[in-house]
């Protein structure tokens, strides 16, 4: 047993399961290792729910090879019939010696029985080799199966003076392509876009992942999984003829209209004071759609009611080398008077994408 190697392999595995970022929801990216010594006879990684999970797959190019072996996962292995059967009994039946994983399993019908039933065939398990490399990837599954509410990404994109649009409301474009690359794998990545009503009827936007704006080996295979589209839309001013209407993949109305917009599932909102309720929103994504990670894409006034009610667990923010002036529109309507009220931010990646700047930030749950 080497340390050296054990987080050799694990790195490996992470990387594994980092392939199915785009694909695997509602599932977690899980990858897996499997190896004697530092030869690895197996490797594996969850592509999509109902198929393979990353055991499975690492054992199946393993084959009797596994006998022995130690396994490297990056999630413990499950312990119940879902789609699939159980991967603890399949390491179990091949004759692995070892399990390492990085973390437990959050999803309560697993949550250390699948940890349980190795050790009780005899089987050494570890947990929590990169641990935090290993939530990374799954910073929405983890959330839900706590919570029963997805990850709330909200992305942003403003001047180097901290403004997303003129007075108008007039927005396009402030980031170049490259940034615009990266949004297309913001949404690519997430199970739901959430938009409001105000920056379809400006905007009419389609919320769509486009293969050829992925820049992505894989794209088209990607493009095959379109995100869940969301409007919220109180009064039910969605026109008939909205772009977003006419996309492939769903799209939820969420309003207190009860017309019927075809090309859109209604679901009548809740609300709270005189708008839609934002948390309820968060429970419906959660439970109802199985939502790990939602992007909300939309203007200052919705992206800063989720601030406001403390609903945002990351911001991402595209800063483009540009002025727009004192009487275009703030970044989030937050309306504060003073210091002590300031909504502070944890930076945690900053890079640039062309000429633009994206700075992702982290904030406290309330
Ligand atoms: C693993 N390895 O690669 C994944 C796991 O419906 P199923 O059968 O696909 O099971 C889904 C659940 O299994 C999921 O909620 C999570 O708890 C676990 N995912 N487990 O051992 C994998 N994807
Ligand atoms: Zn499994």
């Amino acid at each position: 047993m080497n340390p050296y190697l054990d987080r050799q392999l694990m790195a490996r595995a992470i990387q594994l399961a980092r392939q199915g970022i785009y694909t695997t929801s509602p599932n977690p990216r899980v990858g897996c290792v499997i190896a004697h010594g530092e030869t690895i006879v197996g490797e594996g990684y969850h592509v999509r729910a109902g198929e393979g999970h990353a055991e499975v797959n690492a054992l199946r190019q393993a084959g009797a090879a596994a006998k022995g072996a130690t396994a490297y996962v990056t999630l413990e292995p499950c312990s119940h019939f879902g789609r699939t059967p159980p991967c603890a009994a399949a390491l179990i039946q091949a004759g692995v010696a070892r399990v390492v994983s990085a973390m437990g399993d959050p999803n309560p019908q697993v949550n250390g029985r699948g940890i349980a039933m190795l050790n009780e065939a005899g089987i050494a398990t570890e947990v929590g080799l990169l641990e935090n490399e290993a939530r990374a990837l799954n910073p929405g599954f983890i959330k839900r199966m706590t919570t029963g509410r997805p990850w709330v990404r909200v992305k942003l994109a403003m001047s180097a003076d901290g403004r997303t649009a003129m007075r108008s409301g007039e927005s396009q474009w402030i980031t170049g392509a490259p940034a615009r690359q990266a949004v297309q794998r913001l949404r690519a990545r997430s199970c739901a876009v959430v938009t409001g009503i105000g920056s379809i009827l400006h905007d009419d936007s389609a919320l769509t992942v486009r293969a050829a704006e992925l820049g992505l080996a894989n794209a088209e295979q990607v493009a095959e999984r379109q995100p869940l589209r969301v409007v919220l839309d109180r009064q039910g001013q969605l026109s008939p003829n909205a772009r977003i209407l006419q996309q492939s993949g769903r799209t939820l109305w969420m309003t207190t209209s009860d017309a019927e917009r075809s090309g859109a599932e209604r679901v009548a909102a809740q609300l709270s004071e005189a708008s839609i309720d934002l948390a309820w929103v968060l429970d419906y994504l959660g439970q109802q759609e199985q939502c790990n990670e939602i992007l909300i894409e939309a203007g200052a006034v919705l992206a800063g009611g989720f601030v406001a009610a403390g609903l945002v667990d990351e911001l991402v923010v595209f800063m483009a080398p540009t002025l727009l002036g004192s009487h275009a529109r703030p970044l989030v309507e937050l309306p504060l008077e003073a210091m002590a009220q300031q909504q502070r931010l944890e930076l945690t990646d900053v890079r640039q994408f062309g000429d633009d700047l994206r700075l992702t930030y982290r904030l406290a749950q309330r």
